[in-house]
């Protein structure tokens, strides 16, 4: 059992898949320990330690490359180490993040995955994964309510805002693919102030120009306001631009605000601009008889990007971008390679997918979301939705009930639940200037708290003219109401001086 060096031990090195198999089940140890301590309560967190000291190494923990070749058990300890210094993502009092918890089903398709460890851009090395992707993309497209459509799985959410920008551009002014921007009208995008930032990024990545990026003003609810959306798509047509691409989003990222898509489309469709919506929070509730009604109107986009990895609890990353406008990708996006996509082949070659795609190499995300789904059913994402926002409701319902907890949002719609908490120390103070300035310093401090005790974790921001407050978030399928009331009483504990 003792291992030495990779070279002598390891397939392909080492004629013996004995030592392969025995390494492996220790890392497989490692692995489980780390699991049962993520559900494990009275486990921490994190045991935090500031980036220098990280750095300078700690317990023997060293992340430095020092060029020579670490025995295998050294390898067994870094990845000990690895995951003793890091953030347990899944553990029940994890609400810091839209994407947490730790789903066994897609984690064993995600170790699938890397063993296969193949690339998504040809049928030719991934026939069971490209198809994977058609049929997970026709049902997606279905459940959104498109007879017909087409997508990808890309690295996140902020890479398919920007697809859905080059699909729209490419679909206004085709001819900029080849000759440039140079020569035409200056185009403009809108989003709302609550839109996640990655639905501007497009405007400096593809040389539109974020002065060219129109941000829409929300309702009490973080809504956008359709009426400001026409007045400013009617103000850049009178400076001469081309208004060409909104993005109505589908759960905000702090509020969990969805705009309201028939409205936004019915002003889209007047002005013939393309609208996207941003679901990559909010796109889960359609797998929800009851909470489908929040994205009312979202088969009238002509984009969707929707990420399972976040309210469908598959583990990282599963980001998928949809459109109505089946071959757009294609034509905007190919570059016709000859030496992967050659025409000749001997199969169908329109299950090679790498010309759909700013990449080149893609990883296959399809796999975590085809297992999660075969072993849930409609009815196992439908459950999680609906659990996590009753979860979130019983925090309002406490949060509305508890002394020095006051609720930003007062009647939230999703699983963002946005709290101050008044530490008894400023609560009676009567300058409300004062009080405001304090408050501002009560989430980061209580968050610091947090880490330093390894207890909980909740994610905190300011907002417009609002001080930092806390965004509770519920997507993790090991939270139970003990959890949520344990919100309450850590908060109070840690922030009681
Ligand atoms: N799209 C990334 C969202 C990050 C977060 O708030 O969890």
């Amino acid at each position: 059992k003792t291992f030495k060096n990779i070279i002598k031990n390891l397939l392909p090195y080492s004629k013996c898949s004995e030592k392969t198999r025995l390494f492996l089940m220790e890392i497989f140890e490692i692995l489980m320990k780390h699991i049962s301590k993520t559900f494990d309560r009275k486990c921490k967190i994190l045991d935090f330690h500031h980036p220098h000291q990280l750095l300078d190494g700690i317990e023997g923990f060293s992340l430095e490359i020092t060029g020579e070749a670490e025995s295998l058990e050294q390898i067994l300890v870094d990845c000990r180490d690895t995951l003793k210094y890091g953030v347990k993502t899944g553990h029940p009092r994890f609400f810091n993040q839209l994407s947490s918890g730790l789903d066994i089903i897609s984690l064993a398709a995600d170790w699938l995955t890397s063993t296969a460890n193949t690339n998504m851009f040809t049928y030719e090395i991934a026939p069971v994964f490209t198809l994977m992707e058609d049929v997970v993309i026709r049902r997606m497209c279905s459940i959104i309510g498109w007879e017909d459509g087409e997508g990808i799985f890309s690295p996140g959410g902020s890479i398919n805002n920007l697809y859905a920008v080059i699909m729209a551009r490419h679909y206004v002014m085709p001819e900029v693919k080849y000759d440039g921007m140079r020569g035409f009208p200056e185009l403009v995008m809108f989003q709302s102030k609550h839109a996640h930032y990655s639905n501007k990024r497009p405007g400096a990545v593809l040389g539109i120009g974020l002065k060219n990026c129109i941000d829409i003003e929300v309702d009490d609810k973080g809504r956008m306001i359709a009426s400001d959306l026409e007045l400013k798509i009617l103000q850049s047509k009178l400076a001469g631009k081309v208004p060409f691409y909104v993005t109505a989003t589908a759960g905000t990222t702090v509020i969990g605000a969805f705009d309201k898509i028939p409205e936004i489309s019915g002003i889209c469709k007047k002005y013939g601009v393309w609208l996207h919506v941003d679901a990559a929070w909010g796109g889960a509730v359609m797998m929800s008889q009851k909470h489908r009604h929040l994205v009312t109107g979202i088969e009238l986009a002509d984009s969707v990007t929707w990420n399972p990895h976040k309210m469908m609890g598959v583990v990282l990353q599963c980001s998928a971008l949809l459109t109505r406008h089946k071959g757009i990708l294609e034509s905007c996006n190919e570059m016709n390679a000859d030496y992967l996509f050659q025409q000749d082949k001997h199969y169908d070659v329109t299950y090679d997918t790498g010309d759909k795609t700013i990449q080149c190499g893609r990883h296959v995300d399809v796999f975590k979301l085809w297992l999660a789904w075969r072993a849930k059913g409609d009815a196992g994402f439908e459950k999680h939705v609906d659990r996590c926002i009753e979860l979130s409701r019983y925090l309002v319902r406490k949060i509305r009930k508890t002394r020095g907890f006051e609720l930003v949002n007062p009647e939230p719609e999703y699983a963002n639940v946005c709290f101050w908490y008044f530490p008894p120390c400023i609560r009676n103070l009567s300058d409300e200037t004062i009080k405001h300035e304090k408050l501002n310093k009560v989430a980061p401090l209580i968050k610091s708290r947090m880490m330093e005790n390894g207890t909980i974790m909740i994610g905190y921001q300011p907002l417009g003219s609002k001080v930092n407050f806390f965004r509770n978030i519920v997507s993790n399928p090991a939270v139970d109401y003990d959890d949520i009331d344990f919100i309450i009483t850590e908060i109070e504990r840690l922030g009681r001086d």
